[in-house]
């Protein structure tokens, strides 16, 4: 829990932004799989490997036991010894568990283990926390950390219960864990307002913007490729790279097309599968400019095995959001990566999928920009047939 503690003496002294992995951290990853979702094992092995990786963690060894149903200790005990013995013999700095742990079952770890324990909804909060460069991308995730943190808090006294414990240790200890909570409820409540603040300026120049323009969003899987697109479509030099979240803030570029009719694009956020409840609110605020689009594009990595899941993931999202009945065109980005040998399943499972969606699909590759000119007629298209609409509804 030291790292939670920092967090909080960081909001205290008012810097607000933390890196729970500072320099390269050895690590030790479990998984529990439960009801033994053997399909879906390597692709959560994959993708907790990759948040890892984004987040600075070498992870030396992995401990799967598949279980029929959750433990109050993560996985059974056997496990956890043999999990103990790996990380003493591979000199592990950190603990990371692929799910998100109740607060009982962090100091569970916690105690057993020794070391640090960061489980996925604290990696994840810890990528943002070093991704958020706007202000209102680091209240939210700052928010999101402080409401991780407040049930969390109990564990970390708990050294001075040890010091022998009954009378006379209980006290100091108990204080301090009220002392923290009101300061941590202190710090939510002050952080609520300020956004609140930063929202009303954001809408007041949003709806300047958005007034006689066609508006574009794109949305999709982290690592999907939004950015690199937007790069292209832009002509703007965003950051894209090879990381989970490289995007946290939304940013908005503008896009010609033959036409006169002004347009907009807008890159977000990416997605990804079970999304920590606490980021759930900084997501839906980040993605708000979504509700303004006239236009979704959805991208996808279709050189991922799991793609049809990912879709699946986002489109979750965009239902929560009550975004489900926007008009939405399916990017399939990345097909430069199809022509590698052994990806024929792939390809069929792709083709299989486009059947589905008729002509709301176009496959392109934002790298080697292949098929462009073709996305920019279909967005045309689409800005026509928009355009006419309003013309008819207009002279009705
Ligand atoms: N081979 C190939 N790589 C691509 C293509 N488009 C993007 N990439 C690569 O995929 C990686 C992710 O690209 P980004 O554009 O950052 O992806 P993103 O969807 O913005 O990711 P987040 O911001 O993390 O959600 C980068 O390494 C890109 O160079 C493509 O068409 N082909
Ligand atoms: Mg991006």
């Amino acid at each position: 829990m030291i790292w939670l503690k920092k967090v909080l003496i960081g909001f205290q002294s008012g810097k607000g932004k933390f890196n729970l992995m500072q320099k390269i951290e050895k690590a030790l990853l479990l998984i529990a799989n439960l009801n033994q979702d053997k399909k879906n094992l390597d692709y959560r092995i994959e993708e907790i490997l990759n948040l890892c990786d984004t987040g600075k963690v070498d992870v030396e060894g992995i401990i799967v036991q598949n279980l029929k149903k959750p433990q109050r200790s993560y996985i059974g005990s056997g496990k956890l010894q043999e999990s103990k013995r790996e990380a003493k013999a591979l000199k592990i700095d950190v603990i990371i568990v692929d799910d998100e742990l109740s607060p009982n079952q962090q100091k569970y770890l916690e105690d057993f283990f020794k070391i640090k324990i960061v489980d996925r909804t604290a990696l994840i909060l810890d990528i943002f926390a070093s991704r958020a460069k706007s202000k209102e991308g680091r209240l939210q995730v700052g928010l999101a950390q402080m409401q991780f943190l407040l049930p969390r808090l109990a564990g970390q006294w708990s050294h001075l219960e040890r010091l022998g414990g009954g009378i006379g240790t209980r006290g100091p200890g108990e204080t301090q864990i009220e002392t923290d909570r009101r300061l941590v409820r202190n710090s939510i409540k002050k952080i609520k307002k300020d956004l609140e603040k930063v929202k009303t300026s954001r809408n007041t120049q949003r709806n300047r913007r958005i007034k006689n323009s066609f508006n574009i969003s794109l949305v999709g899987y982290t690592n999907a490729g939004k950015s690199t697109l937007f790069e292209l479509l832009t002509k703007k030099n965003t950051l894209s790279s090879n990381m989970l979240f490289s995007t946290l803030d939304t940013r908005i570029g503008k896009v010609h097309f033959g036409n006169s009719k002004k347009c907009t694009i807008s890159d977000t956020v990416g997605f990804v599968d079970k999304l920590p409840t606490v980021l759930v609110d900084a997501f839906k605020a980040t993605l708000e400019e979504l509700k303004y689009s006239d236009l979704l594009l959805h991208i996808v990595d279709c050189s991922n095995p799991n793609f049809i899941r990912q879709i699946e993931v986002v489109n979750e999202l965009l239902d929560d959001l009550d975004l489900e009945k926007k008009e939405m065109l399916y990017v399939f980005n990345k097909i430069d990566k199809l022509n590698e040998n052994g990806n024929d399943t792939l390809v069929q499972k792709i083709n299989q999928f486009k059947e589905l969606l008729t002509d709301s699909c176009v496959s392109i590759s934002s790298k080697e920009t292949i098929n462009i000119e073709l996305l920019y007629q279909i967005i045309q298209k689409h800005i026509d047939t928009s355009y006419n609409r309003v013309i008819e509804y207009t002279f009705k």
